[in-house]
């Protein structure tokens, strides 16, 4: 399996932490997001993925895209170890946590948005970025309060802290104030300890700048 990816995108990272946690060998394959206007939209990788995004994942000469399809894919291929707890109503869960970060938190700081939000109507790249995380992740603290914890679901890493954990660091890149969500900061701890998270991380990656 090749991973078309870039270091500091969330989207890849998640798809990073499930190849790890799962212990599947891939190569690692850098798409730079910014550089000469961005390799995500040079012809190449519009090839593999027309939305012009990162991650894409090839297996076996299929180029998958989107992070929580190939996240799907690789639980229903390599379900051991798993990253869906076993009760359906707890893995529904997983998948809701996952999905309010994917669909509702992540598109919102997506770069080619926040370039055309600042280019046509003079939007704060930095206020924007701050506002709409902060806003989305007070809301999914407000959906996790009270949980026994310290995972989100169940007692383990699962597809909400794959998503939960890049995110986290996309808000503290920002300047949110993270102290706000004491429920996600004691899941990030616990999934940290995971060798696949480590692994995984930005810093760790080989086109890290
Ligand atoms: N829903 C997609 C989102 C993919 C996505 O937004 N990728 C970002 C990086 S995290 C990207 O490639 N952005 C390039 C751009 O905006 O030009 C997924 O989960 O894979």
């Amino acid at each position: 399996m090749t991973l078309y990816g870039y270091w500091r995108s969330s989207s890849s990272w998640r798809v990073r932490i499930a190849l790890h946690f799962k212990g599947l060998e891939f190569d690692n394959v850098p798409v730079h997001l910014v550089r000469d206007g961005g390799e995500q939209l040079q012809a190449a990788h519009l090839q593999r993925n027309p939305m012009g995004q990162v991650p894409v994942l090839e297996v076996d000469g299929v180029y998958l895209g989107q992070s929580m399809a190939i996240l799907e894919y690789l639980e229903e291929q390599h379900p051991q170890p798993a990253l869906l707890p076993e009760m359906p109503l707890q893995r529904a869960q997983a998948r809701r946590i996952a999905e309010v970060i994917n669909s509702s938190v992540q598109p919102l700081q997506n770069l080619s948005l926040v370039k055309r939000l600042h280019a046509e109507f003079g939007a704060d790249k930095v206020d924007w970025m701050r506002s709409v995380i902060q806003d989305g992740m007070d809301r999914l603290e407000s959906s996790v309060a009270g949980g026994v914890g310290p995972f989100l679901v169940g007692d383990g890493p699962s597809f909400a802290e794959v998503c939960l954990i890049p995110q986290l660091f996309n808000a503290r890149r920002w300047g949110c104030n993270v102290s706000a969500w004491p429920t996600l900061l004691r899941a990030e701890m616990a999934a940290q300890e995971h060798p696949a998270f480590l692994a995984a991380h930005p810093d760790r990656q080989p086109d890290a700048q």
